[in-house]
């Protein structure tokens, strides 16, 4: 399995290495992977220095007895074009020492030289040493890694890169157009949360079963930088009916909550210092009957407008107490209402909360998380099917009331999809347009169908990811996250669609791969 992932990682790579990748007005000309040797890099040194490939991907460097003693390697630059270069330097030696990329290049038989990239590398730590060039003309050049004031230090280089012409700042301050990778039990693999980490958070939902389980909750830490209770912080599971019926006895207003289906994930979360998205406040799903009647008895009557936004106070608030009380900072941003938009009208969806509050109760749910929501906390309307563009009508205006009473962040774009539908244009249409109106964005629940695991509908599984990675890359400014709704595909909540980028095995499929390198997907 580990061969399979390394191959086609490495024929990605090799792709993406050789054809150039097209992004955004970027292109990656060149990154040297050491997965098949020395990728024509040679030690520069009188005689003393050599290199060797070690570890996964990496060039070392050794027998150094000068700080010009280097890897080095022959480039065709073109004079007047402006490169971002960048690579990944560690050593294990001394506390911090400093690395540079260089250029020597000479011109009628003299040789001279040019300090491009810096970076100080800690003892242990890969660290990026990133710069710009615009060469003068010269007979050729050599690009080449050295240190500055340690002259006999061993260090290990790997993603040695080039970008041009555009973007190339934006090239360099972005580490992960490198591929960090980490162990699993299948192997070394790249990282999600790593590979997007100058860009955004990745992160999955949770089902609480899986919070349970130390091993796949390993494996997600290594992907995974958000993470999202599946079903644990909707209002079934935190609305305490039996509790908030005792207290109605004497307050009708009156919520208890308890969120003892959330602790696992939200314990794993504080202790490893991993960010939670919290999924929801406001549903017409998944929010017990009782919450809307009277005595919270579902045989009752409904509630007035009054008292059910009485309740809904003391429900958020009570939320948002527990958690600061109990782990403060965990939860960085929140769904405050999911889905109120009808698909085929864009209007309100009939609802209790729309016939018990009344066609503000949007609104109101809104300001009352912006009331009791520690400051920073971000606050999202979530939905799906916004690339229809009827019911993207819909969320636009509901957003834009929001936005009016200023009580909204983003808009989480749930992403539920199928490799038929909707078309890659109306998936664009509706961030470009949703972008446009300055919210923050975060993709929600993201997960692709397929109709089959053929070869075939696993590639176009996984190039509709690459597709949408692109398309959220190119908004990376505005966007918060990007979360896959459930890791591997035997447990996602439509598994017979295999959605995921994990087989059960926890193996990657292709579409994971088209997801850490995007732009090497054709
Ligand atoms: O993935 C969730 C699944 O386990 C639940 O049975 C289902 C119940 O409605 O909710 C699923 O998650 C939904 C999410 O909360 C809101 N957007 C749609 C998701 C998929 O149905």
């Amino acid at each position: 399995m580990k061969k399979a992932i390394s191959l086609l990682l490495a024929s990605l790579l090799l792709l993406a290495a050789c054809a150039g990748v097209q992004a955004e007005g970027k292109a990656m000309l060149y990154q040297s992977n050491f997965t098949a040797g020395t990728d024509g890099w040679v030690a520069r040194s009188m005689g003393t220095a050599a290199v060797e490939p070690v570890e996964v991907n990496a060039l070392k460097v050794t027998g150094r007895q000068s700080d010009w003693n280097s890897a080095g390697r022959d480039f065709d630059l073109i004079p007047g074009v402006e490169y971002a270069l960048s690579v990944q330097v560690r050593q294990d030696d001394v506390d911090s020492a400093d690395f540079m990329i260089s250029v020597a290049h000479s011109r009628g038989g003299v040789e001279s030289y040019e300090n491009l990239a810096f970076g100080t590398a800690e003892k242990g730590k890969w660290t990026l040493v990133s710069g710009a060039y615009t060469p003068d003309a010269y007979d050729n050049y050599i690009l080449y890694v050295e240190t500055t004031g340690a002259p006999t230090l061993d260090f290990v280089m790997r993603f040695f890169r080039i970008d041009a012409p555009q973007g190339t700042a934006e090239a360099a301050n972005h580490p992960d157009l490198e591929i960090p990778m980490t162990t699993t039990e299948n192997g070394e693999i790249p990282s999600l949360k790593e590979t997007y980490a100058s860009y955004f958070d990745f992160g999955t939902c949770v089902p609480g079963m899986q919070a349970r389980n130390a091993e796949a909750m390993a494996f997600n830490l290594t992907q995974f930088s958000i993470l999202t209770p599946e079903n644990e912080l909707k209002p079934d599971s935190v609305l305490d009916v039996a509790a908030s019926k005792r207290l109605a006895a004497q307050d009708e207003t009156a919520a208890a909550v308890h969120f003892d289906a959330a602790k696992p994930l939200l314990d794993f979360c504080k202790k490893n210092g991993v960010k939670m998205h919290g999924h929801v406040l406001v549903w017409h799903s998944q929010t017990p009957e009782a919450f809307f009647h009277e005595g919270y008895d579902a045989g009752k009557p409904f509630v007035t407008r009054e008292v059910m936004l009485a309740r809904l106070e003391n429900y958020i608030s009570g939320v948002f107490a527990y958690m600061q009380e109990n782990y403060p900072g965990v939860i960085v941003s929140w769904d405050v209402v999911n889905e109120a938009v009808d698909d085929g009208t864009g209007k309100l969806r009939k609802s209790n909360w729309l016939n018990v509050v009344g066609d503000d109760f949007v609104n109101r749910a809104f300001e009352l998380a912006r009331k009791y929501a520690p400051e920073g906390t971000l606050l999202y309307y979530n939905d799906y099917n916004t690339a229809i563009l009827g019911k993207q009508n819909g969320i636009v205006k509901l957003l834009e009331s929001l936005m009016a009473d200023g009580t909204v962040d983003g808009y989480g774009f749930q992403m539920h999809h199928e490799i038929s539908f909707p078309s890659m244009q109306a998936i664009e249409a509706c961030v470009r347009r949703i972008a446009a109106l300055g919210l923050r964005l975060r993709v929600s629940e993201l997960d692709i169908g397929i109709p089959s695991t053929s070869e075939a509908d696993l590639a176009k599984q996984a190039k509709m990811y690459a597709e949408i990675m692109k398309l959220m890359k190119s908004v990376s400014s505005q966007t918060d996250a990007v979360q896959v709704w459930g890791v591997t595909d035997n447990y996602s909540w439509r598994s017979d669609k295999h959605p995921l980028l994990f087989n059960a095995d926890r193996s990657p499929k292709p579409a994971f791969l088209a997801v850490i390198r995007p732009e090497a997907v054709q």
